[in-house]
């Protein structure tokens, strides 16, 4: 029995007498992505019978080893808006050197859409058929965009018109907001539908729980590693110490956060400041979910969401999830405790 009926798309004509931003084609866009997020699901539960899981022996363009899975997942978000009549103009991908105008038009339409997308985020986790996950990102374009001018792209978290995930965990669950509050759905294979699990996410302000790849303590900066060691300190009046989970599944992890608190870190290294996660398709779109549920998305000195990019493959340094962890760890990396 479903869990209710309402599928994304009749939630999505709901909102939108709600909230104006919600448009007929930004919903378009997102139920598009559902489409993508069906397609890719469908086949990472099988992949290993088709031969389709291990590497291409190609590195991406931040030099990472690619999946065989990320290219086709890749693929499948460029297949799925690039036809005549495509609302979305360009993507930026993290498997795409360059950003990959779709659609057959060229700002001959009123409002248009640029979708930054991490295709399968946690991809090293698919060996161990554990929890991987698409990640969106949707800013709106008015006037004219040259997507082959880099700075034409570069948008701040905080501009963001919608923002998502698909998780493909035990239960393939989509989760998105467009600034109105955060939804998650749950894809009823039998419908073939995502049906509405959870409305209005609040997180709690403070967790448990704490994530991060601890074997790069000694690379970190001081003020990260004694905000790891208060975490791990014992002191029942705030809950500590807190308990440690890691996925290898950014959003995994930030999912777990939603609903259940806690705090994920990535932070920067001493030699290399900047991290390892990506801001426009990772660390924003994350950013735009957790603080509409009522927690925070930091550098560790800046808001995730008030960052100009400067390249559309940033990477940024990144703690995120409840209010209060986030801001305790910003104390520390500010040295202001
Ligand atoms: P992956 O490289 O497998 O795509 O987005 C990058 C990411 O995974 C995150 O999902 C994950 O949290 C992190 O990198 C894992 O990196 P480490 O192996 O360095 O911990």
């Amino acid at each position: 029995m479903p869990l209710s009926s309402m599928t994304l798309a009749n939630h999505l004509l709901q909102q939108r007498t709600l909230h104006p931003g919600l448009t007929n084609d930004l919903s378009q866009v997102i139920q598009q992505i559902a489409l993508a997020g069906k397609v890719i699901g469908r086949e990472l539960s099988e992949a290993a019978l088709h031969g389709a899981l291990g590497l291409t022996g190609e590195t991406n363009v931040q030099g990472e080893a690619v999946q065989k899975l990320d290219e086709w997942a890749n693929e499948i978000f460029v297949q799925t808006f690039d036809g005549q009549g495509s609302v979305v103009r360009a993507i930026v991908s993290e498997e795409m050197d360059k950003p990959r105008e779709v659609g057959g038009h060229a700002g001959d339409r009123p409002e248009e859409y640029v979708l930054f997308v991490d295709p399968l985020d946690g991809s090293s986790n698919l060996d161990g058929n554990m929890t991987v996950g698409s990640i969106f990102s949707i800013h709106r374009v008015h006037g004219p965009l040259r997507t082959d001018v880099e700075t034409d792209l570069l948008k701040r978290g905080r501009d963001q018109v919608a923002a998502g995930y698909v998780l493909y965990g035990p239960g393939t669950v989509l989760v998105y907001t467009c600034g109105a509050g955060v939804s998650q759905f749950t894809l009823d294979r039998g419908m073939g539908e995502f049906v509405l699990s959870r409305s209005r996410l609040k997180m709690p302000a403070r967790g448990k729980v704490y994530s991060a790849n601890e074997s790069n303590y000694a690379k970190w900066p001081r003020g990260v590693q004694r905000f790891v060691d208060y975490l791990r300190d014992k002191d029942a009046a705030t809950g500590r110490p807190y308990a440690s989970r890691y996925s290898g599944c950014l959003v995994a992890d930030v999912h777990r956060f939603l609903t259940g608190g806690g705090v994920y870190l990535y932070p920067g290294e001493i030699s290399k400041p900047e991290g390892k996660l990506r801001l426009m398709y990772e660390a924003a779109p994350l950013g735009f979910i957790i603080e509409q549920a009522g927690g925070l998305a930091s550098t560790g000195t800046e808001r995730i969401g008030d960052i100009l990019p400067t390249a559309v493959h940033q990477r940024i340094p990144l703690i995120i999830g409840s209010h209060e962890d986030v801001s305790r760890a910003e104390e520390f990396i500010q040295d202001k405790r």
